[in-house]
């Protein structure tokens, strides 16, 4: 079993009222498509601004920043490992994303977090590869964590959800 603050759910992450949502952002933390720019677009120019000043971010790294225009009070900015085919330290390095995560989230005493599913999308990470490593990567951060009352894993269409349900209910 999966620690139970952590709810599978289907949806758009920039409606969620959570404590922080994260991004699956690009190194530049300047913006782009996808879930990056449904947040940008969401939260309003000051996001950019507060960006700029921040001068990236490695890959499986976060920063934050506030969350301006979205109800989200927070938004984390990760960093996800572009697909290369596997043997690039890309498990790893998705881990890293999420955990990195967690940890500033922590940091800023955030209650709820919203996770997309990080590098899934133009960066080519197949889903269900990616599922498994963030369910594993959060499971381990609860053990030791006694903060975080809500991590929601967001799947952007029914397809997402049913996979990462399919993950989730593996887990015995
Ligand atoms: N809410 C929740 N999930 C979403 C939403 C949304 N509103 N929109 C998309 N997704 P992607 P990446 C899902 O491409 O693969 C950007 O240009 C989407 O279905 O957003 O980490 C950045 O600037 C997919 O499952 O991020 C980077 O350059 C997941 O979010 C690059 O893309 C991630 O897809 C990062 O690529």
């Amino acid at each position: 079993m999966y620690d139970p603050r952590i709810e599978i759910v289907e949806g758009d992450i920039t409606k969620l009222a959570v404590d922080a949502i994260v991004n699956a952002a690009n190194a530049s933390l300047l913006g782009g498509g996808g879930v990056d720019g449904a947040i940008h677009r969401a939260a309003g120019p000051e996001l950019l601004e507060e960006c700029r000043k921040l001068g990236g971010c490695p890959v499986g790294e976060a920063r934050l920043t506030k969350g301006y225009r979205l109800p989200a009070r927070y938004v984390i900015h990760a960093v996800g490992p572009i697909w290369q085919g596997g043997n690039n330290n890309e498990d790893a390095l998705l881990a890293s994303a999420y955990r990195s995560s967690l940890e500033l989230a922590v940091q800023h005493g955030v209650r709820s977090i919203a996770f997309p599913a990080i590098s899934t999308g133009a960066y080519g990470f197949p889903m269900e590869r990616a599922i498994p490593i963030a369910l594993d990567t959060v499971q381990t951060f609860l053990e030791r964590d006694q903060t975080l009352q809500r991590v929601i894993m967001v799947c952007f269409g029914r397809a997402a959800y049913e996979l990462y349900l399919h993950f989730y209910n593996q887990r015995t």
